[in-house]
């Protein structure tokens, strides 16, 4: 049985341009924060994760709890099988700091680094290590479309939706002051895209729960793929209720930090769909347990974020549904995953294909200011 020993972890950070500045209702990025980990092992085994941290300070925080898991775990033989338990070990030794933000993106990277790492050893891609077969994810462009003004979005709704060999799906974000300017924001990209490519749309948590039935309502007739985050993460209640009354798929789930919380959620009806994001989520065990209780209730499973790691643990879920096509930091990696006529098919190379461009990547962290 194949089996990999942790030795230690060399964490690497770097603010990372954007090729597309990504102005949302709760942040502007213009930079990705990104955390570029080695989980380095026995026999010069090593697991591979490049990690956005959502928000700069994770770039200081997270690596002390990494080391943390790291230390705690040092020298243990661990195979595929002692996955489920090693990750509620590493759970259990953070729960007096709660199983929210920093604590759970240090132990989805530690989870995605050791299955990774697993991997590698049994030279196998990382579907195959789960039991998938290769597929065709169909995905998505999500490289844009921000909060901007309409000559802006026009703009790039054609670039998005051409880039690649061509999109048939592409995401905008909403939020705005008012419900009439993300209503004109929308009919400009749905006006731009023409027929063949669908749209989704993003409220970020935006909406306040006695106003959102209004604000979704007037977009409700438009034939969008998804409404996506309407109001703030946990109120599941005015979730459920939107999910009950609008005819648009309710979409959440990328600010799930635990697969108990999913499972919480799809049992109070508060989606249509799901796309557990795999860096909150509890890594790659924390998204195939979400997958498992979304199968159960038939809900549609797609990915957030982290294009590599999510098509390999999206081949390996029942119900799965749209990767997230997200080119940042992937001028980082030797073989970044880009979809092709909007379908992507996760690397055959052993592990999750996650591999260091390092001359890239060196003068990414010698321009970086780090605050
Ligand atoms: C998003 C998430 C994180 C950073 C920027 C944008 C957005 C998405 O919610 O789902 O792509
Ligand atoms: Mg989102």
């Amino acid at each position: 049985m194949t089996t990999v020993r942790i030795e230690r972890v060399r964490v690497r950070a770097a603010m990372v341009p954007l090729r597309r500045p990504l102005a949302t209702s709760f942040a502007t990025f213009t930079h990705g924060p990104f955390l570029f980990v080695d989980l380095e092992c026995a026999g010069g085994m090593v697991g591979r994760v490049s990690a956005f941290m959502f928000h700069p300070l994770g770039l200081k925080l997270v690596p002390a709890v990494l080391d943390d898991l790291a230390l705690a775990f040092r020298d243990r033989e661990v195979t595929l099988a002692d996955m489920p338990a090693l990750h509620d070990a590493a759970q259990r030794r953070l729960m007096r700091l709660g199983h929210e933000g920093v604590t759970q993106l240090a132990l989805s990277i530690f989870d995605m680094a050791l299955h990774d790492a697993l991997a590698r050893a049994a030279g196998l891609p990382l579907y195959r290590l789960l039991g998938a077969v290769p597929v065709d994810l169909p995905s998505y462009n999500s490289c844009g479309l921000g909060i901007a003004e309409p000559t802006t979005l026009v703009k790039e709704a054609r670039e998005l939706a051409a880039a690649h060999g061509g999109f048939g799906h592409v995401k905008m974000r909403l939020g705005r002051a008012t419900i009439a300017a993300d209503r004109a924001a929308v009919d400009a990209v749905r006006g731009a895209l023409g027929d063949g490519v669908t749209l989704s749309v993003d409220f970020n948590q935006a909406l306040a729960p006695a106003t959102a039935l209004a604000a979704c309502r007037a977009i409700d007739s438009l034939d969008l793929a998804w409404v996506e985050e309407p109001v703030v993460y946990d109120d599941y209640e005015t979730q459920a209720r939107l999910t009950a009354k609008l005819a648009t798929p309710v979409q959440i789930g990328e600010t799930w930090w635990h697969w108990r919380v999913a499972q919480r959620a799809i049992a109070m009806a508060a989606c249509d769909y799901c796309m557990p994001d795999i860096l909150r989520i509890g890594g790659v065990t924390g998204f195939m347990r979400t997958a498992r209780c979304a199968e159960a209730a038939s809900i549609p499973v797609s990915s957030h974020l982290s294009p590599e790691f999510s098509a390999h643990v999206l081949a390996a879920a029942p119900t799965r549904h749209w990767l997230e096509f997200m080119d940042w930091a992937q001028d980082m990696l030797v073989d970044p995953l880009i979809p092709h006529k909007g379908m992507a098919r996760p690397r055959d190379t052993p592990g999750a294909g996650v591999d260091w461009n390092e001359t890239a990547l060196a003068k990414c962290i010698a321009a970086s200011r780090i605050i």
